[in-house]
C-alpha cells in the first residue's frame, strides 16, 4: 500500500546527489502545486521535526567525522521515525501534499551503496519504520556527482557527507539510477545539468503527465 491509496493526500519526495538542485526545485513545484488549490507540507530529511532537526546536525556536523556507519545508519531512521509519524503521515491523512527533500531511497543510496551496508539491513529497518509506506512520486534530479559537488561548494560551507571522496558519490548516483529503473511507475527522472529554466521546463511538463497541473 502506498501513502496515498488509503488517504487523500499525496508524498512526493526528491533525490538526487549533493547539489543537484532538489532544494532550489522544490520551492518552485511547491508554487505550482499551490497555485493548482492543495494544501502542501515542504519537509525534509533528515529533519523535518524540533527532533529529527537535532538529529540532522549530528549527522552533517563536522565535529564527528569517525561516525559508525551504523550509527548514521540508526540516526537517519530515528529521525525518519519521528517524522513520519508526527509530521508525514497526519498531513497526508488530512488530504495534504507532502513535498520531502529526500526520503527512505536517500538511506539506500548514501548508507547502502556509499558506505557498503547491506540492502536487506536497510530493507528490515525500513518495514519497521515505515510498514510499507512509501512515496507515491519520486523525482531524481540526476546530475553528474562532480558538477554537482561543485555547485554545493560554491554555496558555501560544506557538510560531513560533502567531504567524502567523488567516488562516493559516483556510487550514490549510479544507485539512484538503479533505483529509478527498478520502479519506474514511482520514479521521475530531471536531467539536471542544464540551466535552472530548462530544468523547469522538464519539471513543468512532468506535473502535467503526472498530476495534471
Ligand atoms: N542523507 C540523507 C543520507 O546519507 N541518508 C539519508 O537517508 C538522508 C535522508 C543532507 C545529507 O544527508 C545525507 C545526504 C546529504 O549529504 P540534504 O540536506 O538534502 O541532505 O543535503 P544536500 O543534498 O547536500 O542538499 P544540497 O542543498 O547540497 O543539494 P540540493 O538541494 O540538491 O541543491 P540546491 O537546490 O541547494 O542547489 C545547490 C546550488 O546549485 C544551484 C543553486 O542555486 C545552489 O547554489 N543550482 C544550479 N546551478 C546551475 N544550474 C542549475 N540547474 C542549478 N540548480 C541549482
Amino acid at each position: 500500500m502506498n501513502a496515498s491509496s488509503a488517504e487523500k493526500g499525496l508524498f512526493i519526495s526528491f533525490e538526487g546527489v549533493e547539489g543537484a538542485g532538489k532544494t532550489t526545485n522544490i520551492e518552485y513545484i511547491a508554487d505550482k502545486i499551490a497555485q493548482g488549490g492543495h494544501e502542501i507540507v515542504l519537509t525534509r530529511e533528515p529533519g523535518g521535526t524540533k527532533l529529527s532537526e537535532a538529529i540532522r546536525e549530528l549527522l552533517i556536523s563536522k565535529e564527528y567525522p569517525e561516525m559508525h556507519i551504523k550509527t548514521e545508519l540508526l540516526l537517519m531512521f530515528a529521525a525518519r521515525s519521528e517524522h513520519l509519524n508526527t509530521v508525514i503521515l497526519p498531513a497526508i491523512n488530512a488530504g495534504k501534499w507532502v513535498l520531502c527533500d529526500r526520503f527512505t531511497d536517500a538511506t539506500y543510496a548514501y548508507q547502502g551503496a556509499g558506505r557498503g551496508i547491506p540492502e536487506d539491513i536497510i530493507a528490515t529497518l525500513e518495514t519497521l519504520v515505515q510498514g510499507s509506506v512509501k512515496p507515491d512520486y519520486t523525482f531524481l534530479f540526476d546530475l553528474d556527482a562532480e558538477i554537482g559537488l561543485g555547485r554545493a561548494k560554491n554555496r558555501g560551507e560544506t557538510d560531513r557527507f560533502e567531504q567524502q571522496h567523488i567516488d562516493f558519490f559516483n556510487k550514490i548516483r549510479d544507485k539512484y539510477l538503479e533505483l529509478a529503473k527498478s520502479d519506474e511507475p514511482r520514479y521521475r527522472i530531471v536531467n539536471a545539468q542544464y540551466d535552472l529554466d530548462t530544468v523547469q521546463k522538464q519539471i513543468d511538463q512532468l506535473l502535467t503527465d503526472i498530476l495534471d497541473l
